[in-house]
């Protein structure tokens, strides 16, 4: 196992500016698990040099504090993205820290600021053509997924309980050294219901988005890039840095857009080669219609 500590100093591997600098008002990231095997540190590393936004959220589970205690991976490229995220909010990227599962110690410190990162349990991000987005991990979704209808039928209070309960029933396992209980994660080793679990975790998440009065709603968690409309809400999943190194980006119009890094990069860092690969440009015109 690599124990290297966590080194905040400069990052000097940095020193050659990348070629190409794809520019967007947002983005968004999320389930990077640094501090885990299977973190894509370094193909985040170079989505990070390769990308620059006026705001940068971090969607929750980037550090993966539950593997503290256990089987803690950590190398050089790790930190060079710990470095590369501090080092952006330095130069007036204005990075903001949304919590989640897996990183829920920073839940306690909300509303600090560290090196320039906010730290929020939640934000509401304003789009430049002037909607509303909720910006939330989504794992409060997780063990309420299957009774979300009956519950939103009950009423707010039942439904606020209930996600309530499955944050608190979490909090409990972490205090008993038990790991994180997903019902994402679980769902996914059985994959006849993997494809039912995640549409209703789509529609459980719309659902709270009406509630809030928001036009959409941006989460992780599930680790499954998606943008569509659910009845008049706009869904949006960031994806992870664990299989698909995706990302959401708006652009300066307001147009939101899944980003596939391991597609996008060969073009992006060969400049002689177009930007937009197939896949992007799709994603591109399903955005504008959504
Ligand atoms: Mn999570």
């Amino acid at each position: 196992m690599n124990m290297m500590p966590l080194d905040l100093t400069p990052d000097s591997s940095n020193a050659a500016p990348p070629s190409t600098v794809l520019r967007y008002r947002t983005l968004w990231i999320s389930d990077v698990h640094l501090g885990t095997r299977g973190c894509k540190a370094d193909l985040l590393l170079e989505f990070l040099r390769h990308t620059e936004s006026d705001t940068l959220y971090l969607v929750g589970d980037v550090i993966d504090g539950w593997r503290l205690k256990r089987s803690w991976y950590w190398n050089q490229s790790h930190n060079d993205v710990v470095q590369k995220l501090l080092r952006k909010a330095r130069k007036g990227t204005q990075v903001i820290y949304v919590p989640g599962n897996h990183d829920e110690a920073l839940r306690d410190f909300t509303e600090l600021h560290f090196g320039g990162v906010a730290v929020q349990m939640e934000a509401v991000h304003i789009t430049a053509d002037g909607r509303r987005l909720l910006v939330t991990h989504g794992d409060h979704f997780d063990g309420i997924v299957t009774y979300a209808k009956w519950l939103a039928l009950l009423g707010d209070m039942a439904y606020s309980a209930a996600l309530n309960m499955n944050t608190w029933f979490n909090h409990l396992r972490r205090r008993f050294g038990l790991p994180y209980w997903s019902l994402s994660a679980y769902l996914k080793h059985k994959v006849k219901n993997a494809v039912a679990f995640i549409s209703e975790y789509e529609r459980a998440i719309a659902e709270e988005a009406r509630r809030r009065h928001v036009d959409g709603v941006v989460c992780g968690h599930i680790h499954h890039a998606e943008m569509r409309d659910i009845d008049g809400i706009l869904y949006c999943n960031d994806g992870d840095w664990v299989e698909s190194c995706t990302a959401l980006a708006e652009h300066a119009d307001g147009r939101l857009e899944i980003l596939h890094w391991a597609e996008m990069r060969e073009h992006v860092m060969a400049p002689d080669l177009p930007i937009s690969a197939p896949e992007v440009v799709r994603e591109a015109e399903i955005a504008r219609t959504a």
